[in-house]
């Protein structure tokens, strides 16, 4: 097993630094009236406005969306589905946000949406041009115990200005996986379904679909 996929178990416990957000994220439930299907393995795509996140939610879903206000605010957010292997998962587009730490009500809501839902997944999109200034909500993001990937999007503009990122020695360095893609344009999509195939693949659920 690799060190993304323990859950956290091998790491030393982490109640001793516990990050600001923590007992907010004990406490926190949805809105009854905002449910993600119980049933299917579940992924949120996050990340800093204007990444490729809904480009992304769109390469991986198609048609199959539903966007809906989250309850109590004007925010938008879409849930969609995707196969992935045989396994039917449940996507969801969050909106952009900076820090775990809400100023907006974006914010709020994505993080709403990630620390009181048990992801099997949560796909952190980043423009591959602004790594530098992305990375800190990937810290926090593993900092909070979460099960993330690391897409950097956005690589044809890189390449244009000449940015070359070796994502070996970077995954190496996170513990987690990192992936290239170009979502205007569903280049790397197929490797991100493989990838995300070992997160959300439970053999007694797909054996009903
Ligand atoms: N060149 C290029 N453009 C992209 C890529 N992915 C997305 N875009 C464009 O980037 C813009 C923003 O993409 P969105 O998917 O709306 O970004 P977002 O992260 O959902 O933004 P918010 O919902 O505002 O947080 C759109 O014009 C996309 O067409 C990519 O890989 N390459
Ligand atoms: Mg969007």
């Amino acid at each position: 097993m690799n060190c993304h996929q323990c859950r956290h178990t091998c790491h030393p416990n982490p109640s001793k630094r516990r990050p600001p957000w923590w007992r907010w994220s004990r406490k926190q439930k949805l809105p009854r009236s905002f449910h993600l299907p119980q049933a299917l393995p579940k992924i949120a795509l996050v990340g800093m406005p204007n990444v490729g996140k809904s480009a992304l939610f769109n390469a991986l879903t198609g048609s199959y969306v539903t966007v809906s206000n989250y309850p109590g605010t004007t925010v938008e957010v879409s849930q969609g589905q995707t196969v992935i292997g045989e396994q039917v998962v449940s996507v969801v587009d969050t909106p952009g946000m900076y820090s775990l730490l809400p100023i907006t009500e974006e914010e709020k809501v994505a993080r709403d949406l990630l620390l009181s839902t048990a992801m099997n997944l949560v796909i952190h999109v980043v423009d591959a041009k602004n790594l530098g200034r992305m990375l800190p909500l990937t810290f926090q993001l593993i900092e909070a115990g979460l099960p993330v990937l690391l897409v950097l999007n956005m690589m044809d503009e890189a390449r244009h200005l000449q940015i070359h990122i070796q994502t070996e020695p970077l995954a190496a360095e996170l513990g987690i996986p990192v992936l290239r893609t170009i979502a205007a344009t569903n280049v790397g999509i197929r490797e991100l379904k493989t990838t995300i195939a070992s997160y959300v693949y439970t053999p007694q659920l797909s054996a009903t679909y």
